[in-house]
């Protein structure tokens, strides 16, 4: 049965409406966030034809060379969010500091912390990329947002989300009450519901991680991911490996298909012992909206990733999420070896 044509503004605002005493603030942000994610998308779908492909130039706060693509993406997000006097300070994968808003921006009660466009190093290759986002309650006391505002644990985000530039446009995001995808489409413009309350398969039959670091992982994830690989029909195994190298990618096939992801610590590489992904704005908005997809999101430890408290901006943590059950047997794997 085709669910009712709902746009993504409709349906924001029908949530809204269940909380009488709702400004509007927090459901005009979400509006903010659909539309910069329109201007992202044109301009990734076009790329190729643009000559804008190719190495940017600079250096990102990690090193890592700066696609135009993530330029864009970054001002966009900045340009399209700040003048809505909805936010009071925000923090990108692509700046070393917090971003505070401009003088002549009107200032708002939230906080937003995001990748603006994950998976970047594989643009030129037309593989899907994404943008994550992280939304917080301002806490400080002043009207212009610190980096304290920025540096909360995830368990207390008021709305986690993607945006999936793929075949098609996907806007997947959760306020804490299920998690909803919006497709675009491009000959209206409109991000149309098309999964509402996505639930993630309790048992997947994918795993998803970089294998070629396996000699780097510590032994209770080496021996579930063999354990994984051996024959047995009773459990569903060989699992299969689908590994896109793009969390957005890897992530959203994970949340409809089921199964498990993992970016672990690489315990034996001194230059990744908490593993390569981001607390603010890849693992805490990923956990924050895997948890709410009736799926299980833990740190390299077993823990949830949402109670880590950041001490800083772009601060790593390993990353095990998916499938309520292939993450408890991760989990059993874990409480073995200690
Ligand atoms: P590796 C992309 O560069 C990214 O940040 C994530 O999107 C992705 O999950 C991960 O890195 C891939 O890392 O080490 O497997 O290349």
């Amino acid at each position: 049965m085709q669910t009712k044509l709902m746009t993504i503004s409709r349906f924001i605002y029908e949530e809204q409406r269940k909380y009488p005493n709702a400004t509007g603030e927090f459901s005009d942000l979400l509006e903010d966030i659909a539309i910069a994610a329109k201007v992202i998308s044109h301009q990734v779908n076009k790329a190729g034809l643009l000559g804008i492909l190719g190495i940017y130039g600079n250096h990102n706060v990690h090193g890592e060379v700066q696609q135009k693509l993530d330029v864009f993406a970054h001002h966009t997000f900045i340009k399209m969010l700040e003048h809505g006097g909805h936010l009071a300070v925000m923090a990108s994968e692509e700046s070393e500091e917090v971003i505070h808003l401009a003088d002549d921006a009107n200032l708002g009660n939230y906080v937003i912390n995001f990748d603006p466009l994950d998976g970047s190093s594989n643009i030129d290759a037309n593989v899907s990329v994404g943008t994550i986002f992280s939304i917080h309650r301002k806490r400080s006391k002043g009207s212009r947002g610190t980096i304290e505002d920025c540096l909360q644990a995830g368990k207390y985000q008021v709305a986690s989300g993607y945006i999936i530039y793929g075949s098609s446009t996907m806007m997947v995001y959760t306020t804490g009450n299920g998690v909803h995808g919006f497709t675009l489409d491009p000959s209206v413009g409109e991000f149309l519901l098309s999964h509402p309350y996505i639930q993630i398969p309790k048992k997947g039959k994918y795993y998803s991680c970089n294998e070629a670091y396996y000699p780097y992982w510590d032994k209770s994830t080496q021996s579930f991911i063999n354990y994984l690989k051996e024959n047995d029909v009773t459990t569903n195994r060989p699992y299969s490996l689908r590994y896109i190298g793009s969390m957005v990618a890897d992530i959203h096939r994970t949340l409809l298909y089921g199964g498990i992801f993992l970016y672990p610590a690489d315990t034996l590489d001194p230059k990744k012992p908490d593993g390569k992904l981001r607390l603010l704005y890849e693992v805490s908005p990923i956990s924050f909206l895997i948890q709410q997809a009736g799926g299980l999101a833990v740190d390299g430890k077993g823990n949830d990733p949402l109670e880590i408290v950041p001490t800083s901006l772009h601060q790593r943590t390993p990353i095990i999420a998916g499938s309520k059950e292939d993450v408890e047997v991760y989990l059993n794997f874990l409480r073995d070896a200690n």
